[in-house]
């Protein structure tokens, strides 16, 4: 785990594969997002709809957070890191904000991500927990738990489906299932694994593969690593995102566990 975006880069529980993605070309330098692992969407996802210059995903990805405390108990690990807003934020995003990242690492990877409104007024803010998961081969993978969910499918700007069964992956796949809080499992044939999230506070969940041709266009993303990976993220972007009075909290929580098939 990285103080740069609080970025959580592995998580290998015993007797399982490293749960965890990280490119073998990830370039880790200032102002540059780690890629890879767990990056923090925040304040805005993908692009800021109102400025096409600002960082995609916001910028608490390329921040570098504090570390507030570690804690041990009952054989896990709970590490929070923390950060707010500063001249620079206020630049991209006029708002006041803190926010803290707990991540508890054990037998189970639990997550909870809060944002504070330190300021006087309301602000509306998108957030993501982007994580890389690790799979054995992309086109045996499946998701589980989507049934019936609408999705908003951005590799066809955004065009609405409805999902009918698991989520297999066959090409690029960008696909956002909106207002579901539902669990979901990421079935891994090859590595013999199920991928569980659990989620709270988010009505979002991103699914993405950049397959062949965008995996190659990425610098910091290996030519063939779009097979040994598959992003499942505990979001809330778009017409899900959140709208936060002054002095109130928004937490989102992820909890990922790992059983065999
Ligand atoms: O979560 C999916 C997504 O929003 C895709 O649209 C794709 O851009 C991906 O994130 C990676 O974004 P990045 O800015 O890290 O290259």
């Amino acid at each position: 785990m990285y103080l740069y975006g609080a970025q959580i880069t592995s998580w290998k529980p015993a007797n399982t594969p490293e749960v965890i993605f990280l490119s073998s070309k990830a370039i880790f330098t200032e102002g540059k997002a780690i890629r890879g692992g767990i990056p923090i969407c925040f304040p805005w996802f993908r692009a800021k709809s109102d400025d096409a210059h600002a960082p995609a995903h916001g910028f608490a990805r390329t921040k570098t957070w504090t570390l507030d405390s570690i804690d041990q108990n009952a054989g896990a690990i709970t590490v929070t890191m923390s950060t707010q807003s500063d001249p620079d934020t206020q630049r991209l995003w006029p708002h006041d904000f803190r926010a803290v990242l707990r991540a508890t690492f054990g037998a189970e990877l639990n997550l909870k991500f809060t944002v504070t409104n330190t300021g006087g007024t309301p602000f509306r803010f998108e957030e993501a927990l982007h994580t890389y998961h690790t799979v054995g081969d992309i086109h045996k993978a499946r998701i589980h738990g989507l049934d019936g969910v609408t999705y908003l499918d951005n590799t066809h700007s955004n065009r609405e489906n409805k999902q009918s069964g698991e989520v297999a992956i066959s090409g690029p796949t960008d696909s956002a299932y909106m207002n579901s809080q539902s669990a979901f499992d990421l079935l891994d044939p090859a590595l013999n694994r199920r991928i569980h999230i659990a989620k709270q506070n988010s009505n979002t969940t991103v699914i993405w593969n950049p397959w062949i041709e965008a995996a190659h266009a990425m610098s910091d993303f290996g030519d063939d690593e779009w097979q040994q990976m598959l992003c499942a993220e505990a979001a809330n972007i778009m017409s899900n995102a959140v709208d936060l009075a002054p002095a109130k909290s928004h937490t989102l929580t992820a909890t990922i566990s790992i059983a065999p098939l």
